[in-house]
C-alpha cells in the first residue's frame, strides 16, 4: 500500500467554517440639551379616537417559499446514466445523486442532479463536454468539523467533468439552504476542478485527509525528477465560500518508485477508490 504523509502532524488550523458575523451597532446619538430659544409651540395634540380593534386579520406565516431549483431527469434517450450515495442536507438519510448526457445529435449536453430524499431534487447543467462526459463518483466532505451542529456536516459530491488524454477533471457538488444544487467555483467565477491525471512524469490526484476533528479533500500531483524519484505535492482544499473551494496550504515531499505511481494518480476519499491508479475509471 502507498503511503502519504499525514496531515495531522500540521497545523491546519481554522478548518471549522469561521462564521465571523459583523457585528452591527447603531448608536442613538442624543444631543445634549442645547438652550433652546425656539418659542415652545403649543400643539393641539387630537388623539384619533382608538378604532375598535377587531381581531386584526393574521397575516399568513410567512411560508418559506418552496425552493425553486433548477431540475430535469434523464429522459428516455439518455445515455451513461448513474447514481451514487451521500447524505447531501446532512441528516443522517441517504440522498443520491444521478448523472447522464442527453444526445444532442453531434454529442450530449451533460447533467448532475442531487436527490435529496424526502426534499429537493435540482440538477446542474454541465453543457457539452466535447470529448468528455459526466460521471458522479462519490461523496467527500470538503469542510467536515467535528462538534458542528447538527446537518451542518454535510456531504459533497465528487463527479467527472471533463477528460482528455491524461486523465480526467474533477468537479465538486453540494446542495445550498434551500437544497438547491450547485457545482463550487475558484472563487473566481471558474469551476473548481480537481484534475486526476497520469502521464509520463508528472501525475495528479485526490484523497481526503484531516486532523483534530477535521476533515477535507486534497489535490495530489507529482512531477518526476531524478532516476525513479518523484516530488509530490500535498495540496488542502479549502472551502473559502458557501460555493467556492481554493487550494490552500502545501506540503511538499519526495517519494521513489512505484508507490508513487500507486498512489498519485488516482482519486480515493475515505478507502473508496473513485479513480484507480493510472486514471483508471
Ligand atoms: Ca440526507
Amino acid at each position: 500500500m502507498y503511503s502519504r504523509r499525514s496531515f495531522t502532524a500540521l497545523s491546519f488550523t481554522g478548518l471549522a467554517v469561521a462564521m465571523v458575523v459583523a457585528g452591527c451597532s447603531s448608536s442613538h446619538t442624543i444631543g445634549g440639551a442645547a438652550t433652546s430659544t425656539a418659542p415652545l409651540v403649543t400643539t393641539t395634540t387630537t388623539v384619533p379616537e382608538t378604532t375598535t380593534s377587531t381581531t386584526a386579520p393574521v397575516p399568513p406565516p410567512a411560508t418559506s417559499a418552496p425552493a425553486v431549483c433548477a431540475d430535469r431527469t434523464p429522459s428516455g434517450s439518455a445515455v451513461q446514466v448513474g447514481v451514487i450515495n451521500g447524505d447531501w442536507n446532512g441528516d443522517g438519510t441517504v440522498d443520491s445523486a444521478l448523472s447522464w448526457g442527453e444526445p444532442t445529435g453531434g454529442g450530449a449536453d451533460w447533467y448532475v442532479r442531487m436527490q435529496i430524499s424526502g426534499g429537493t431534487n435540482s440538477v446542474v447543467a454541465l453543457g457539452d463536454l466535447g470529448a468528455g462526459f459526466a460521471a458522479a463518483l462519490g461523496k467527500v466532505d470538503v469542510d467536515f468539523a467535528l462538534g458542528a451542529e447538527p446537518g451542518v456536516n454535510h456531504d459533497e459530491m465528487v463527479a467527472i467533468v471533463g477528460s482528455n488524454a491524461a486523465g480526467y477533471n474533477l468537479g465538486v457538488f453540494g446542495t445550498n439552504a434551500v437544497g438547491c444544487a450547485f457545482q463550487f467555483d475558484n472563487g473566481a467565477g471558474m469551476p473548481y476542478e480537481i484534475p486526476v491525471h497520469a502521464a509520463a512524469a508528472t501525475m495528479s490526484g485526490m484523497m481526503c485527509d484531516g486532523g483534530m476533528g477535521s476533515r477535507f479533500v486534497v489535490r495530489l500531483e507529482a512531477e518526476a525528477a531524478a532516476g525513479t524519484d518523484w516530488n509530490v505535492h500535498y495540496i488542502q482544499v479549502k472551502r473559502t465560500g458557501e460555493h467556492s473551494l481554493s487550494d490552500w496550504t502545501v506540503v511538499d515531499d519526495a517519494m521513489s518508485g512505484a508507490s508513487a505511481v500507486a498512489s498519485f494518480g488516482r482519486a480515493e476519499c475515505d478507502g473508496v477508490v473513485l479513480i484507480g491508479p493510472g486514471g483508471d475509471y
